[in-house]
Parts: C-alpha cells; structure tokens; sequence
C-alpha cells in the first residue's frame, strides 16, 4: 500500500530504528539525521516516516508530510546555527539527477559557501 515501509528500504529501517543513525530531530511524520557521507559542516537528511520513491510521489500524495519535512529543514538549520550564512535544501528526484536512494529525503547543507549552479 502507498506509503507502507518497504522491506528493503534503508530509510525505512532507519525510521524502524533497526539501523542506526544520528537522529538530530524527530516529529510524528520526520526523522531527521545526518547524513553518513557529509558534504558540507552540516549535512542533514530530513525524511518522512512514510515510504514514496522520491519527493515527487510524496508531494502527490501526501503533501502535508512534504510541508512537515520543510518546516523541519528550518530547524535543522537553525539548531546547527547555519541559517546567518545561507543554506541549501535540495531533492534531487531520479537517478539522473542523482538520487541514490529510493525513500524521499531532503538534504540540509550549509556552513560552508555553496556554488550555483550544482554539478
Ligand atoms: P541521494 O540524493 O539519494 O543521492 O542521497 C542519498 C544520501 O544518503 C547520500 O548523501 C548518502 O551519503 C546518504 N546515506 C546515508 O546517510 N546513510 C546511508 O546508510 C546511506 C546513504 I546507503
């Protein structure tokens, strides 16, 4: 069913707590936790506890938790003090643009300057 865990999901068990991660935040409908191949200072993961592919399938169905996932980003970036300097929030969606892992998630990134446009 839509939005159920998916057995071979690592976000999913991340959410499960049956892979361990660095949790910085938590809601009824988010995890958020950092990210195990940082690319910035602060590089946070903010992922909805339902499964959807990617951001698209869940701004679709469900776009409330969509809403939730960027009001958390907000506080990611504020407890991490990055928020004076600028941060990013990105959803890459496809394997063509980069997307690695089939569970929707939203990078957090900041303290450090960013270049536009990403690679
Ligand atoms: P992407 O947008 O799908 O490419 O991002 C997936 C991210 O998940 C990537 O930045 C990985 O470093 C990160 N990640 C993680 O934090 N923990 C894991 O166990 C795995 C990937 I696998």
């Amino acid at each position: 069913m839509a939005g159920e865990p998916q057995a071979d999901c690592l976000f999913c068990k991340i959410v499960a707590g049956e892979v361990p991660a660095t949790i910085v935040r938590e809601t009824d409908t988010t995890v958020a936790f950092r990210d195990i191949n940082p690319q910035a200072p602060t590089h946070v993961l903010v992922i909805p506890k339902v499964h959807y592919p990617d951001a698209a399938s869940l701004a679709a169905a469900e776009p409330q938790v969509l809403a939730d996932i960027l009001r958390e980003s907000r506080e990611v970036a504020a407890e991490d003090k990055v928020e004076d300097r600028g941060y990013r929030v990105v959803f890459n969606t496809g394997a063509g643009a980069g997307q690695t892992v089939f569970h929707a998630h939203l990078h957090v990134l900041g303290g450090r300057g960013l270049q536009w446009p990403p690679g």
